[in-house]
C-alpha cells in the first residue's frame, strides 16, 4: 500500500470539497462504510502479526488525519454559508436610479386648477356647494318655472322628486348669496351631470367653472372686460372675445361668449367648423328673480354671473378632440399630460 499517496489525495479531495455534499462525498470515500480508510483498518487481520502494530498506526494516524480535515473543512464552509446569506452585492453610488411607476394629477384637474389660479388673481374666492343638489337650488331659485319648458335645457338626473344630480354649477351661486352679503366675487367649481346623448363633444359626466360678482353698480361692461381678461390669460392676449345673445332663466340679458379659434385665429378651420370663432362659456346678469329668491333687493344689487365647461377649455387649450377620452382611463391618453 502506498501511505504517501493515500495520504496526499485524503488531502486534495477535502481540500477541493467546496460544499456540504462534496465534504459529504469525501467522508464517504475515506471513512465510509466501504472507504479506503475504514478497509486499511478491517483487513489488518489479514496481515502478519509482526507488522500488524505499524499497519495500525498507520491506518490510525490516516484516520485522524481525515475527520480532523473534514472537521476543519466543514467549519470553514458553515461560515462562508452564513456569510453568503447577508451579503449583498456593492452597489454602484453612479448608477441612474431606476424610475419608479409614478402617478400624477389628471388633466382635468391640472386644467381646473389652472382656471381656479387665473380667478383668484383677478379677486375671486371660491365658494363650496354639493354635486347632489335640491331641485329648489337647481332650478327653481335659479328662476326656472315649475314645468317650464326651459327645464329640458338641461336633461336631468333625479334621485327623487326634489333630489338630482346638479346639471350646472349655478346653484352655488344662491347657496352663497343666501348666507352672505354684497359685495362678492366668487367662482365655484366642480362636476354637474345631464341626461345627454354622448358624443364627441358632449359627456353625461362633465365640469364646470361658475362666476359671480354682485355689488352696487355691477354693469355688462365689468362682465366682457373679466371674462376677457381671463380668456386672453389663458390663451394669450391676442384672443378675442364676443357675446352672442342668448337665453339663460337666472340672466337678463343673456349671452353666450365665445373666442376667435385658437388653431386658425379666426381665420376659419376644421377645428372650428370655419366660423373662426369658439363657444366657450354662458354668462349674463344676475335675473331680478334670483336677488329675491335670496333676499337682495334687486333695485340695490347689481351682477354678473358665468359658466364655463372646463372639459371644453382643456379640450380647445390642449388640442384634444373627443371628449370621451378624459374618463376612459386610458393611460396612453393619460401619461402624454
Ligand atoms: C349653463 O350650464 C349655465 N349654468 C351657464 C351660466 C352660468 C350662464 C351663469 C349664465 C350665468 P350651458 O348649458 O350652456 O350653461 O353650459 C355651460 C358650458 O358647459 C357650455 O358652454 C359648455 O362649455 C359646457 N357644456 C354644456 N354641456 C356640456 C356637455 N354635455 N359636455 C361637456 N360640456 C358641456
Amino acid at each position: 500500500m502506498d501511505v504517501e499517496s493515500l495520504e496526499q489525495s485524503i488531502q486534495q479531495d477535502i481540500s477541493k470539497a467546496n460544499s456540504v455534499e462534496a465534504l459529504e462525498e469525501a467522508r464517504i470515500r475515506y471513512l465510509g462504510r466501504k472507504g479506503r480508510i475504514t478497509a486499511l483498518l478491517r483487513n489488518i487481520k489479514d496481515v502478519p502479526p509482526t507488522e500488524r502494530p505499524q499497519i495500525g498506526a498507520v491506518a490510525n494516524r490516516l484516520k485522524q488525519l481525515a475527520e480532523g480535515l473534514l472537521e476543519q473543512k466543514t467549519t470553514a464552509l458553515r461560515a462562508t454559508q452564513t456569510a453568503s446569506r447577508f451579503y449583498t452585492p456593492p452597489r454602484d453610488a453612479t448608477l441612474p436610479a431606476h424610475e419608479g411607476a409614478r402617478g400624477h394629477r389628471h388633466i382635468l384637474s391640472q386644467t381646473v386648477s389652472e382656471l381656479k389660479e387665473i380667478f383668484f388673481g383677478m379677486g375671486y374666492s371660491l365658494a363650496p356647494g354639493p354635486d347632489v343638489e335640491l331641485e329648489y337650488y337647481n332650478f327653481q331659485a335659479l328662476n326656472f318655472p315649475d314645468e317650464h319648458p326651459s327645464r329640458d335645457l338641461q336633461d336631468t338626473f333625479y334621485v327623487t322628486d326634489d333630489i338630482l344630480l346638479r346639471t350646472h354649477t349655478s346653484p352655488v351661486q344662491i347657496r352663497f348669496m343666501e348666507n352672505n352679503k354684497p359685495p362678492l366675487k366668487i367662482i365655484a367649481a366642480g362636476r354637474v351631470y345631464r341626461n345627454e346623448t354622448i358624443d364627441q363633444s358632449h359627456a353625461a359626466e362633465f365640469h364646470q367653472i361658475e362666476g359671480l360678482y354682485v355689488d352696487n353698480n355691477v354693469s355688462l361692461a365689468d362682465l366682457k372686460k373679466d371674462v376677457e381678461v381671463f380668456i386672453q390669460q389663458l390663451f394669450g392676449a391676442k384672443t378675442k372675445v364676443r357675446f352672442r345673445p342668448h337665453f339663460f332663466p337666472f340672466t337678463e340679458p343673456s349671452a353666450e361668449v365665445d373666442m376667435t379659434c385658437f388653431a386658425c385665429n379666426g381665420a376659419g378651420c376644421s377645428v372650428c367648423g370655419q366660423v373662426g370663432w369658439i363657444e366657450i362659456m354662458g354668462a349674463g346678469m344676475v335675473h331680478p328673480n334670483v336677488f329675491r329668491a335670496v333676499g337682495y333687493d334687486p333695485e340695490v344689487y347689481s351682477g354678473f354671473a358665468f359658466g364655463l365647461g372646463v372639459d371644453r377649455v382643456a379640450m380647445i387649450k390642449y388640442g384634444i378632440d373627443d371628449i370621451r377620452l378624459f374618463l376612459s382611463n386610458d393611460f396612453r391618453f393619460l401619461e402624454q399630460f
